[in-house]
């Protein structure tokens, strides 16, 4: 059976041009920042989103802990919205290992933050019952909200907010050139106002390891001793950087063409009879849909895709989430969609004659 696995950009491969430059690389020990190929990232990655320095780490949910760790103390309160994949994700780093308390805002359809929501939901310093709000956690796109986007106006609102109160905003950037290339805006239009960003390399960019985190130099300095204290600190990373820099200068336009998949992906969906979801809403590469429970339930409509070759994950119990990548091309798209046609179908007659 020849499979459209549409699981997670994480799933793309490494293209030949980045391995080529990967076994070509120049290295050093990168604990003793003697690395150049990753200090030549460090300070790409730095430019890309506007600030002085970035900071190579090994993967998307380090760059978020460490951002925790070096803004926060412990017991200090944070702010993330109810669908952050750091709150979902990241198996409660933020808690278990920097100590600090979790608190929910809401976040709307497109996965954006009420600044007003924001302002209320901060407690200030200097009253002893109060954990202190010390950061407000966004991500841009949003992960659990369809692949939403932000803009800078929006992330500029909450950034106000924030900073009149004293409080540092982390990005979790893990796409942002997905809603750089989505938007049409420089990638470091969106990060302008946030205190530091950090973005992955190994999702839709097509490397097998990496994410970068990106702030003050302050920040940065303080930041590569926890994440050395994380165990993230590497030695020869030259060979990773290396397909991090082939990424930048290769893999970033292209993330219009999964756009366009997903978008065609989610108008076919939106036409199955028992599936909900609204195509309008989809921004960039990531489709979450609802089934109708009285189709079936999302772990069985799960199973019987598999078995019809179509490999999705669940955000939800009877959500479904599809993301597109540079594996998956249009032919890919149209295929899924007949698949998923046949099983829907398949399952309305069973539980019809049921
Ligand atoms: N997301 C993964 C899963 O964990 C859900 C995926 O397949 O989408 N921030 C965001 C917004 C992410 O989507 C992810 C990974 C991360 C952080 C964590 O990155 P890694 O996997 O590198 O630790």
């Amino acid at each position: 059976m020849n499979f459209i696995d549409l699981r997670s950009d994480t799933f793309t491969l490494p293209t030949d041009e980045m391995r080529q430059a990967m076994a070509a690389a120049e290295v050093g020990d990168d604990v003793y920042g003697e690395d150049p190929s990753i200090n030549q990232l460090q300070e790409r990655a730095a430019e890309l989103m506007g600030k002085e320095a970035a900071l190579f780490m090994a993967s998307g949910t380090m760059s978020n802990l460490v951002a925790v760790l070096t803004h926060c103390q412990r017991g200090d309160e944070i702010l993330m919205g109810d669908q952050g994949h750091m709150f979902w994700n990241e198996s409660g780093g933020a808690s278990a290992l920097a100590g600090v308390q979790v608190r929910l805002v809401s976040n709307d359809e497109q996965g954006r933050l009420d600044p007003e929501e924001v302002r209320k939901s901060i407690r200030p310093r200097g009253n002893i019952h109060f954990p202190p709000t010390s950061l407000v956690c966004l991500e841009n796109t949003h992960n659990r909200c369809s692949g939403g986007v932000q803009t800078p106006e929006d992330t500029k609102k909450v950034c106000d907010v924030a900073h009149a109160a004293g409080v540092k905003v982390h990005l979790d950037g893990a796409r942002i050139f997905n809603a750089a290339v989505a938007l049409e805006v420089p990638a470091k239009a969106l990060t302008q106002d946030v205190d530091d960003v950090s973005f992955c390399l190994s999702k839709a960019l097509s490397c097998p390891v990496g994410s970068l985190l990106c702030g003050s130099q302050e920040f940065i300095d303080q930041a590569r001793r926890w994440r050395k204290m994380v165990g993230g600190g590497m030695r020869q990373a030259g060979v990773l950087a290396a397909a991090g820099l082939v990424a930048l200068d290769t893999m970033i336009d292209r993330l219009a063409d999964d756009h366009a998949n997903a978008r065609r992906l989610a108008q076919g969906l939106a036409n199955i009879p028992g599936l909900r979801l609204d195509p309008e809403k989809m921004q960039t590469n990531i489709v979450i849909f609802e089934v109708d429970p009285a189709v079936t339930s999302g772990p069985d409509f799960i199973k019987a895709l598999l078995q019809a070759g179509v490999k999705v994950t669940y955000p939800g119990l009877q959500q479904i989430r599809m993301v597109t990548h540079r594996h998956v091309t249009s032919q890919d798209v149209e295929e899924a969609l007949a698949r998923v046609a046949r099983v829907a179908r398949e399952l309305r007659g069973a539980r019809g004659r049921g």
